[in-house]
């Protein structure tokens, strides 16, 4: 023990000793020494006087922080269920997106549906240019010798689009009714052929629409720029239109007038039929 420390202050020597040999000779040989155990805690004595200023802080800390970790422990002590759906709640939101379904779907079966007009209407306006392009390639009609209906119900449409398209088969085999072998019109081949839609069945060589129904094309094989009207009302002129080919579609439920003035195009089966002249 250093001269001039008395025995008053003995329990506070180790401490000391560390401060003293840590300023005079601490890099020389570092000393470990341990801090001897506290005394009981006493707010009457001279000793709590003495503490340093900020330890009443240090304790309302102290307990402040034990307060925080029992929260935190009965946190995680909460079942975990407490946080995920009930059996109720995702059956109400399993029954909304189903309701959503519904909803949704007549619009899209409708979109879809309008589609396929607008796919068969172009296909209509190609066939009437192509049989126009064949008049003015030869000075006639391809294959009809009289007014003639080709396609559901009628003729087979197979030997007029041999024809335009130029296939040596049918009636055009050899090439007789397109002997420059011009192609006047290329539609593909329906990807189904079981259950051809949108384009050529290669087995009967026919032109189906986009519901399965073969197109149906009428030419004025007679030349008297007239072809009977298929429908009775609100399709033109009646009995006949002054044109030289017409071509229609059955529509969706594939069927309507196949044959001169079979029905008003606004009503029944006839309505959703796709024309070529209107
Ligand atoms: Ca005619
Ligand atoms: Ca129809």
């Amino acid at each position: 023990m250093p001269a001039g420390f008395s025995a008053q202050n003995a329990p506070n020597e180790n401490i000391v000793q560390t401060h003293l040999y840590g300023h005079s000779v601490g890099s020389m040989h570092p000393r470990t020494v341990v801090r001897p155990p506290r005394t009981p805690f006493k707010s009457s004595s001279a000793f709590h006087r003495m503490e340093p200023p900020g330890c009443e802080r240090h304790r309302r800390e102290a307990r402040e922080g034990e307060r925080a970790g029992a929260n935190e422990s009965n946190a995680l002590q909460r079942p975990h269920h407490a946080n995920a759906f009930t059996l109720i709640e995702l059956l109400v939101v399993i029954a909304i997106i189903a309701i959503l379904i519904g909803l949704l779907f007549p619009a899209f079966s409708a979109v879809q549906n309008q589609a396929k007009r607008t796919q068969a209407k172009n296909d209509l306006t190609q066939i009437v240019n192509a049989v126009n392009a064949y008049y003015t390639e030869y000075g006639k009609y391809p294959i009809a010798t009289a007014d003639t209906i080709y396609g559901a119900g009628g003729t087979l449409n197979k030997d007029l689009f041999y024809t335009l398209r130029a296939v040596a088969s049918g009636l055009n085999a050899s090439d007789v009714a397109n002997p420059r072998k011009i192609v006047f019109i290329s539609p593909p081949d329906a990807k189904d052929q079981a259950n051809s839609r949108s384009g050529i069945k290669t087995s009967d060589g026919q032109w189906y629409d986009p519901w399965g129904t073969p197109y149906l094309v009428e030419i004025d094989g007679g030349y008297n720029n007239t072809v009977a009207n298929p429908y009775t009302a609100n399709a033109g002129a009646v009995p006949d239109l002054q044109i030289g080919v017409i071509a229609w579609s059955l529509g969706k439920d594939g069927t309507g007038a196949i044959a001169a003035a079979s029905g008003d195009k606004n009503t029944g089966v006839y309505d959703d039929d796709v024309i070529s002249w209107q």
